[in-house]
């Protein structure tokens, strides 16, 4: 890999406006800055659950609030940045009165937390919106208002994934000087896929929509499908879609009997989102089943729903699926 395109070369070569690159480069700095906090938890006893003590009597923080303040903290500076929307808080984080224009941060700070403890990946997920009108306090936005989204991968390398609208671009963090570097351009979902990725441990909850499309995937050659299907789930949606964005496949966290009064598991405003714009950039497609992800009005900022993503021709097989269950 020769190319030694950055960040900040790849961010102002269009016409991006320049307090936007300035919260991207933020949030690059935020997410090199967590990546470190999870590569030494366990050194700083942060591993553990919040407000654990350790040996020595100390106070631990779990990394999720250690990440939630590293976005707090460094993002806090971008001038023209209102608000902030994150997982670990409940109510929405205002910055400055809002005008016309400002941009709304909305982030989970360390997704996937479960695999900390166990070494495994990790990831922090955003996306940007802007104020409406001056004065305008609203962060309900559907995802279709996203101007960027993205997501840092805490993997063998960190890798930055971020889209602006246009397309989908990664950039591996160098260990030596610690700059983001372009190594994924133009990043693409492969249409056709032989990878599914579901919790399949929650199978007696499923609607027959989604049981009917795994257990065809499973039924291999002998079923409907007449072809061999793999499985992963690693339960970091971040890990699992930069596997998709780089292999293809389709990634389920549907609503099920277990979860329906919540709404399903994955939050809209900083996992589904994000996560749908990142894909359907990229030529995959989004849905919760029954329509498009980004098209949803957020009734709140932790809204939850259904989410089906990855590779156009399997999502759109599941919403045939949903409708012919309708
Ligand atoms: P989190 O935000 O509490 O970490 O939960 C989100 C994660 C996703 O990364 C992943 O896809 C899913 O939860 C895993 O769920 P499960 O525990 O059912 O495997
Ligand atoms: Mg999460």
């Amino acid at each position: 890999m020769t190319d030694t395109t950055t960040l900040r070369r790849y961010l102002t070569k269009g016409d991006l406006d320049p307090n936007l690159i300035f919260l991207l480069e933020d949030i690059a700095s935020a997410c090199r800055s967590i990546a470190n906090l999870v590569r030494n938890g366990a050194f700083e006893g942060n591993l553990g659950s919040a407000n654990a003590i350790n040996v020595q009597g100390e106070t631990q923080k779990t990394l999720d609030i250690l990440a939630n303040d590293e976005f707090e903290r460094i993002c806090s500076n971008s001038p023209r940045l209102a608000a902030l929307v994150s997982e670990e808080v409940e109510e929405v984080t205002w910055l400055k009165e809002p005008e016309e224009g400002d941009y709304l941060l909305y982030f989970d700070p360390l997704d996937g937390s479960s695999n900390l403890d166990v070494n495994l990946s990790v990831g922090s997920i955003f996306a940007i919106m802007q104020v409406q009108a001056d004065g305008d306090r609203n962060v309900l936005h559907d995802g279709q208002r996203q101007v960027c989204a993205g997501y840092a991968l805490y993997g063998p390398s960190t890798i930055l994934v971020l889209t602006d609208g246009s397309e989908v671009a990664g950039f591996t963090c160098h260990q030596g000087t610690g700059d983001f570097r372009l190594t994924h351009p133009d990043m693409k979902v492969p249409s056709e896929t032989s990878e599914f990725a579901i919790n399949t441990s929650r199978h007696r909850y499923w609607d027959a929509p989604v049981r009917r499309y795994v257990d065809e995937c499973v039924a291999g050659e002998e079923g409907a499908r007449q072809r061999a299907f793999n499985m992963r789930w690693t339960a970091s949606m971040v890990a699992e879609i930069h596997r998709i964005l780089t292999r293809g496949g389709v990634f389920l966290y549907p609503a099920d009997s277990n979860n329906r009064d919540a709404g399903g598991k994955l939050r809209l405003m900083y996992e589904a989102n994000p996560m749908a714009m990142i894909i359907e950039r990229a030529g995959g497609a989004a849905s919760t089943g029954f329509g498009p992800i980004m098209d949803i009005q957020p009734s709140g900022p932790h809204q939850r729903v259904p989410v089906i993503l990855g590779s156009r021709s399997e999502v759109e097989r599941l919403v045939e699926y949903h409708t012919e269950a309708d």
